[in-house]
This record gives C-alpha cells, sequence and structure tokens, in this order.
C-alpha cells in the first residue's frame, strides 16, 4: 500500500477544554509518530510528497475554497499572527474562541464579527480546535496528502488502486466555515473536488468509520446527488447534534446521504451488521471512487469511543469494505483514534485486511 505523511502535519500542538479542563489536545503529533514507526516496518511504500511550490499552494488553496469559504480560510491563515500583533497572546500560545454564533430566533442572518475574539467563535463551533502558529501550516500540509494521494491514483504508470493518507489534522468534523472536533479543512470534500478534475460527474462514496458523526462531510454534501455520505458511529455522542438515521439528504442530495449511529458499548458483531449495511448503501449507489474516513477512536480502549472494537477486527472491517466494493479505486483518509501505544498495531490491522492478507475464509 502507497502510505502519504509529511512532517509538516506534526508542527501542529495545541489545547482543548475537555472534561472542563484546557490540557494538551488529545489529538496530538504523536499519533502519526505512532502509525509512521509501525509502516516504517512493515513492508508498505511510505512516501513523502515533494515540497509544494507556491503555485501548487495556490491550486490546493483554490480547490479547498470550492467547498469553504475564502473568508474563513483566510481566517486560520492570519488569525494567530494578529492576536499575536495584539498583544492578547504569545507566539507559542493557541487561540481558543469565546462565544459562538448563535440563532437569535433566526431574526437576522450572523455577520463575521468585527471584534478579534469573537471572530474565533464565529469560525469554531467547539474548544478542541485552537488556533498556533503552525496549525494553518500543518493543515495545508495535511490537505496537501490528501490532494496528492487522489493524484497518485490518476497516474496510470503507479498501478495503485489504494492510497493512505496520513491526515493531520483530520477533517471530517470542518465544514465549509468552521473548524470543530480537531479539524480545520475537510481533506475528504478536497478529495472530492481533486477526483471531480479527472472524473467530473464521477459518482463518488464516502464511508465514514470514525467513532464521531462526521458533520462537516455531511454537511458540504448533504444536497449533492453525485457524492453518498455513509457514517457509522456513536449515537448521541460529539458532535451531538447530527448523525441521526433521519439526516438522509436535501433537495437533489435526498437519498445520498446514510446515518448508521450505534448504542455506546456496541459488540463488533453489531458494528458488523450496520458495516453490511453501509456497503449495500454505496454498492447500490454506483460508486466509483471511494473515500474512507479512517477513525480508531472505535478502538474499545479509546478514551473518546465507546464501542467493543479489537484490533483483529480492524483486519476483518477493511477485508469486508475492500471485498464489497472490489476494485474500486480508493484513498483512505485517516481522522481520530487517540490510543498511541494501539494506532501503529490497529493500523497495520486495517492494511493488512485491507490488501486481503488471509484474515477471511473466502466465501
Ligand atoms: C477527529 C475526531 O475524532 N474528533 C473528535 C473530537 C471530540 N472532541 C470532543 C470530545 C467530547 C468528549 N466528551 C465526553 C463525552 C462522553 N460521552
Ligand atoms: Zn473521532
Amino acid at each position: 500500500m502507497i502510505v502519504l505523511h509529511d512532517p509538516d502535519t506534526l508542527l501542529h500542538e495545541t489545547v482543548e477544554l475537555l472534561g472542563a479542563k484546557v490540557r494538551p489536545a488529545l489529538e496530538s503529533p504523536i499519533r502519526i509518530q505512532a502509525i509512521v514507526q509501525a509502516i516504517q516496518k512493515s513492508h508498505h511504500d511510505l512516501r513523502q510528497p515533494a515540497t509544494p511550490s507556491d503555485g501548487d499552494i495556490r491550486r490546493l488553496i483554490d480547490l479547498v475554497c470550492l467547498t469553504h469559504k475564502p473568508d474563513y480560510i483566510e481566517h486560520l491563515q492570519t488569525a494567530h499572527k494578529e492576536w499575536v500583533s495584539a498583544g492578547l497572546i504569545e507566539s507559542d500560545e493557541s487561540i481558543l474562541p469565546e462565544c459562538f454564533v448563535f440563532t437569535n430566533g433566526a431574526r437576522s442572518v450572523p455577520q463575521r464579527p468585527l471584534d478579534i475574539y469573537a471572530r474565533a467563535g464565529y469560525y469554531a463551533f467547539d474548544m478542541s480546535s485552537g488556533i498556533t502558529n503552525k496549525t494553518f501550516q500543518s493543515t495545508v500540509a495535511s490537505a496537501n496528502l490528501s490532494l496528492q494521494a487522489v493524484e497518485i491514483l490518476t497516474q496510470p504508470d503507479e498501478n495503485a488502486d489504494t492510497v493512505l493518507a496520513l491526515c493531520r489534522p483530520p477533517g471530517h468534523h470542518c465544514d465549509g466555515q468552521r473548524a470543530g472536533g480537531y479539524c480545520y479543512i475537510n481533506n475528504a470534500a478536497l478529495a472530492v473536488s481533486v477526483w471531480r478534475e479527472h472524473h467530473a460527474d464521477a459518482r463518488i462514496g464516502i464511508l465514514d468509520i470514525d467513532f464521531h458523526h462526521g458533520n462537516g462531510t455531511q454537511e458540504i454534501f448533504y444536497d449533492d446527488p453525485r457524492v453518498l455520505y455513509v457514517s457509522i458511529h456513536g449515537e448521541h455522542e460529539f458532535p451531538y447534534y447530527t448523525g441521526a438515521a433521519e439526516e438522509q439528504g436535501a433537495g437533489h442530495g435526498v437519498g445520498a446521504n446514510i446515518n448508521l449511529p450505534l448504542k455506546p458499548g456496541s459488540s463488533f458483531q453489531e458494528y458488523l451488521e450496520q458495516l453490511e449495511k453501509a456497503l449495500d448503501g454505496l454498492k447500490k449507489f454506483g460508486t466509483c471512487f471511494l473515500l474512507v474516513s479512517l477513525g480508531f477512536d472505535t478502538f474499545h480502549l479509546d478514551p473518546l469511543g465507546s464501542f467493543q472494537i479489537e484490533t483483529e477486527s480492524y483486519s476483518v472491517i477493511a477485508q469486508t469494505i475492500r471485498r464489497s466494493l472490489a476494485h474500486i479505486p480508493a484513498v483512505i483518509l485517516f481522522e481520530g483514534g487517540y490510543v498511541i501505544e494501539h494506532l501503529g498495531s490497529n493500523m497495520l490491522a486495517f492494511l493488512e485486511g485491507w490488501e486481503c492478507r488471509s484474515v477471511l475464509p473466502r466465501s
């Protein structure tokens, strides 16, 4: 398997409000380091993309702005410098929001606030998405891995059917104008835009198997009939306001959104039942390009998850996906997963199953 990693993804390190305490964010650089170490000891083809030129970065940002508002991206790029210049934080500190957008009984459309503190809340929906002096650099590197993964699949001489992008920060909670859940740019949405440059009318499936519902990805494609978003996630868990089975898409996109919530504490058997439904949906949709938003916060020991999934189960999950959607080109995007000591083995187990190295008996 081709695996993409960029050391710039390790630069972002922030704090979050968790359990009523501000502490170092669980989403930390050692998550990626643990996976890279495991991959280096394996047969997988670990690659670091070439440093993008200014022109490459402009193209990346233009593609990102197909699904994200330019003023939001500008905020990610400039807010930290503004806070430091205004003497509000030291250069090694993080911006965290103080006041979020609220509905005001829908009497007025929220406008971008003039107040510098208020803007941090206008462009975020929670307090786990601090902005540091390195956040934008890491976020661009992370998004670039998603872009490069798709580009590799479109090069015939690569002869690859799947690429894994070790994205960090993750992306699936971020919608077009708000960071949240450790996410700043939606890497899955970017991969869709890149694939569409090559295959304009493709039917694209997104299978989100992070423990949390990918509210951002759902939002971005909610009325898009050519992108099927399917998510298996903890019911009534973060991000709390999305992920219900009743959310099935809007407008032309009705039917192109499938939420499969699972009760906290669900067993692997219960998980597999939802996975079969997810794969059925993706096949019926006529998926010809697959994105997998992969999180290991479904692991039984994860501090943010509650499913009963063990390392070997990831082989079964991956093999079930691959056998069901055989020969479809795929990009796997790394999302959550917070038990550092098990991330490497969980990823290797997943890749082993994906490559169908004797996990399930052939039926
Ligand atoms: C990418 C990703 O996995 N983001 C997840 C961010 C979750 N942050 C908030 C976690 C809130 C946990 N609060 C305790 C709830 C116990 N059910
Ligand atoms: Zn998650």
